[in-house]
């Protein structure tokens, strides 16, 4: 540990107290040389009325800083009026209001950790989420302390020149030695993490976009020269998410200047700063040459994600950082279904359930699992996860679920005229909701306290003489760590009935007057609950958790049902869940066989409903490319008790292959349907058919000694226009073992070596190989030019492809996987504490594997506990993942 006489300290949820001091306003000034910085801050603060102690003494957070003045109303204070360790100022005895004046000098030059006041490619920019703020200067660094800011920038007039903060600019000018200023003021009070300061030589796209009241609001992206020709994709999605808030939640914004700037050297996606958005590049730039379509996609709902935090999250923060979900679910939850909007409803809704399933699921059922509003935690920025994330997301939805889409918009509606311009918290949220409604949450709140994924299983029972079908469902949910009895959750199950034909039925529910059409919602609150539905004239066959109405597992269903549901639901979500889970029981069965020495084939039946599918023409190529697909191999190996790492790759691989030679001419054919010459856009029809033939090249460049397939992927990779589509072809060469597949690697290199984002995705396609000799391969490339741990995308791009992407060789039975992702992790852990903690998450899941691989893991989290100097954020997932 960095403190190495005490055990890094626990927060606590229930240890939350007031603020003792208040800060109106904040006028910060910034010198930046090329040497460092100087900080000063004047604050206007008052004692807190609310307080228990009235005579607290003033504890100002902050880290790494050299102070070398603090003066109190003007007066210069000598140093025994305060004391100063390495993470707090303290002032004793000050009056009821004041105004304190602090100096800091500080290197961000010199700061690899990316959190606070750093330098990029010499430009500086800021990240104060969650607590970078004091390693600018001291302060209350705590989500409800909120203030007004004004912030004047000082710098090389030729060298840094764009100067830019939160708010509004309202001056600037030069000063002697070539150096000039910019003053910007904030007039909404915020909290410290939403600061943000960025200055640099940048250049700007700007645009327009006037508001329902007819407000005009200036635009504008900041790249470094030569990337300002790939932002219209993300001017475009910003503006489309100004209309979208608008119309879908009346949310309008509240500033003259919106503003996102890219940067390369980041930790995460993208920040939220209040009117000056930071973002990865990799979530801003996109063109067909250097983007794929999923890029397109992720940078139109990032761009919509922080856009509309300024909502949910600015003008409404969170009290303390057990709320994060507060406006971090809620936040993905609008960018769902902004996403839902702008493109296909369904295929958007597998791609949020798949991204659930492959991250958030492991997670909670994992040795960090923790409900979405944690009750402790050593370093927040562990928490950010896709448990509050995606999960949070999905407590949203169900929230929409149980009150329907205009007792939703009347809970928000409250939500805002209660809470803006406050620090809430979840409970403040739900009791909008309620409130607004008349729904009763009182026993949905469980689903912020408790952990785990519950596990349903249905059972039924037909009466045919009264026509008379119930439905029983169990609830049940396995033990968390430090959550041993876990209690039933209100949980809403859309429910579908279908007859033979596969036609929606009425449903009457006993005790109701009418039949109603369609999918009914049902409330699911006990542990094991009846539900019983008449007037039937036949046997129905049940469609549960349509849409994935809730985050659950669903015990396995009787394959002809699930066969039948592949072929007929009406709720395409679950017509693709049907052909998933089928696809895992039979995927699964053939993992057991080959376990135990049998032969196995794939179900031909399986293969000729892949086949009808992809015959029917009724169906939306996007959805046809997602339901063609075989479950991941994370997928089937969280349905195993103990994974069987190489049966899971050997089974689905053959099962790719029976069905890639089966429907050979099908694929080629519809390949070449789908194959778009035109115009290139991203609009949702466009990106379904080049996903569907994508697929089908997949399929195809499985067949290794089919000339014509094999001619067809090295063309691709040689002449697309599109990165959608070079990879796509690079993807199959990647898992081939021919001459052609280092030369389509060099060439792509030598094409593309000055752009960054694009080398990311050349490390990461190698990562990602399934052919033998792969982790070496990657040994070696992290002794390539354009190799750095330094940049979290490149480090990402390799390591944690490896990790994440690529489990045949992370859990290869020696171990060696495990050793090298141990190993850089302890070369980050110094100089990026953030990202060493975030790529070492996958050395924690070793519970369901066999003892070696688990023994292994272990071994390497112990080597990672007893090397010196450990940061809190390493030492916290290590030592979690290892009790
Ligand atoms: N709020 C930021 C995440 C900050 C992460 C700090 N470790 C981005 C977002 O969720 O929009
Ligand atoms: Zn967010």
């Amino acid at each position: 540990m960095t403190d190495s006489s005490s055990a890094p300290r626990t927060v606590r949820l229930a240890d939350y107290r007031l603020p003792d001091f208040l800060i109106d306003a904040v006028d910060l000034h910034f010198d930046l040389r090329e040497d460092g910085a100087t900080v000063t801050s004047r604050l206007t603060m008052r004692r807190n009325p609310a307080t228990s102690d009235p005579a607290a003494p003033l504890v100002l957070d902050g880290q790494d800083l050299r102070l070398t003045r603090v003066a109190l109303d003007g007066e210069a204070l000598g140093d025994n009026r305060y004391t100063v360790d390495a993470e707090h100022l303290t002032l004793p005895g000050l009056p009821q209001s004041f105004t304190l004046e602090i100096t800091t000098e500080i290197e961000p030059q010199k700061n690899t950790s990316l959190q606070g006041l750093y330098t990029s490619g010499g430009n500086f920019c800021t990240q104060c989420e969650a607590e970078g703020f004091r390693h600018i200067t001291y302060y209350l660094d705590r989500p409800d302390v909120l203030a007004r800011y004004t912030t004047t920038i000082v710098a090389d007039k030729a060298k840094v020149p764009v100067l830019l903060s939160n708010g509004n600019p309202v001056g600037a000018g030069e000063t002697e030695g070539g150096r000039h200023w910019a003053k910007w003021e904030d007039p909404f009070p915020k909290p410290s993490y939403l600061f943000a300061l960025v200055a640099g030589d940048l250049v700007a796209v700007e645009d327009s976009f006037t508001t329902r009241s007819g407000r005009p609001i200036d635009l504008k992206i900041f790249t470094r020269k030569g990337d300002e020709t790939k932002v219209s994709h993300a001017m475009r999605s910003l503006k489309a998410s100004m209309a979208w808030d608008e119309q879908a939640y009346g949310f309008e914004y509240d500033l003259d200047l919106f503003m996102i700037v890219a940067v390369s050297d980041f930790n995460m996606g993208a920040m939220e700063n209040k009117g000056l958005n930071i973002f990865n590049t990799a979530l801003v730039l996109a063109s067909r040459e250097t983007a794929t379509d999923g890029d397109f996609q992720r940078v139109e709902s990032v761009v919509a994600h922080e856009y509309f935090h300024n909502w949910t999250g600015n003008r409404i923060t969170c009290r303390d950082w057990f709320q994060l979900s507060l406006k971090e679910g809620l936040t993905v939850f609008r960018d769902q279904e902004f996403s839902a909007d702008e493109n296909s409803r369904p295929v958007q809704r597998i791609a949020d359930v798949r991204r659930l399933r492959a991250i958030q699921f492991p997670e909670d059922a994992g040795p960090i699992a923790h409900p979405i509003r944690p009750e402790s935690y050593i370093e927040i920025n562990n928490f950010y996860t896709p448990t509050v994330y995606e999960k949070g997301a999905e407590v949203i939805r169900m929230i929409h679920t149980l009150l329907g889409a205009e007792g939703y918009r009347k809970g928000i509606d409250l939500y805002v005229e209660r809470h803006d311009g406050q620090a809430a918290t979840c409970e403040n949220f739900v009791a909008a909701m309620e409130d607004a409604s008349g729904v009763d949450l009182t026993l949905f709140r469980r689903w912020y306290s408790q952990a785990g994924t519950p596990e349903i299983t249905a059972e039924e029972e037909w009466d045919a003489a009264a026509g008379r079908y119930s439905l029983t469902l169990a609830q049940a949910t396995a033990p968390t760590p430090g959550q041993p009895d876990k209690q039933p959750l209100h949980i809403p199950m859309a429910l579908g009935l279908l007859d033979a034909q596969g036609r929606d039925l009425l449903v009457r529910l006993a005790g109701e007057a009418e039949a109603k059409p369609g999918t009914r919602v049902l409330s699911l609150t006990e542990g094991r609950q009846r539900f019983v539905f008449e007037g039937l004239a036949g046997r129905p066959v049940p469609s549960l958790f349509r849409g994935f109405s809730a985050p659950i597992k669903l015990a396995p269903q009787p394959r002809e049902r699930l066969a039948f549901l592949f072929a007929h639901d009406s709720d395409p979500f679950n017509r693709w869940e049907a052909g998933q889970q089928l696809a895992a029981q039979l995927l699964l069965e053939g993992v057991a066989a080959r376990k135990a020495g049998r032969h196995w084939t794939l179900d031909p039946e399986f293969v000729t409903a892949v086949g009808r599918l992809l015959e029917d023409k009724a169906l939306d190529a996007a959805f046809v490319a997602e339901a063609m697909a075989l479950p991941g191999e994370s997928f089937l190996a969280d349905q195993m008790a103990v994974i069987d790492v190489e049966g899971i790759h050997a089974v689905r691989e053959a099962a790719r292959l029976a069905i890639a030679t089966a429907l050979r001419d099908c694929l080629l054919a519809l390949y070449r349907a789908n194959d778009d010459r035109g115009p290139f856009d991203v609009s949702a029809a466009a990106v379904g058919r080049r996903a569907l033939k994508n697929a089908c090249l997949a399929a195809l460049g499985l067949l290794q000694g089919d000339a014509e397939a094999t001619t067809l992927v090295l063309d691709q990779a040689r002449t697309a226009s599109t990165m959608t589509d070079v990879l796509a072809a690079l993807t199959v060469l990647r898992d081939r073992d021919i001459p052609e597949r280092a030369e389509a690697l060099e060439a792509f290199y030598a094409k593309w070596q000055d752009e960054p984002l694009v080398v990311d995705k050349w490390f990461a396609l190698q990562a990602t190989s399934a052919l033998p000799g792969t982790l070496d391969a990657i040994k070696a490339l992290t002794r390539h030019p354009a190799f750095t741990l330094r940049n979290p995308n490149r480090a990402r791009a390799l390591i944690s492809s490896l990790a994440m992407g690529n489990p045949l060789h992370f859990h290869a039975a020696d171990g060696s996987g495990y050793a090298f992702l141990a190993d850089q992790v302890l070369a980050l852990n110094g100089p990026n504490p953030q990202l060493a903690a975030r790529i070492l998450v996958p050395l924690g899941r070793w519970q369901r594997h066999e003892p070696g691989r688990q023994a292994a893991m272990k071994a390497e989290l112990d080597r990672i506990l007893a090397a010196p100097d450990l940061s809190r954020d390493v030492y916290e997932i290590a030592a979690k993942s290892r009790a």
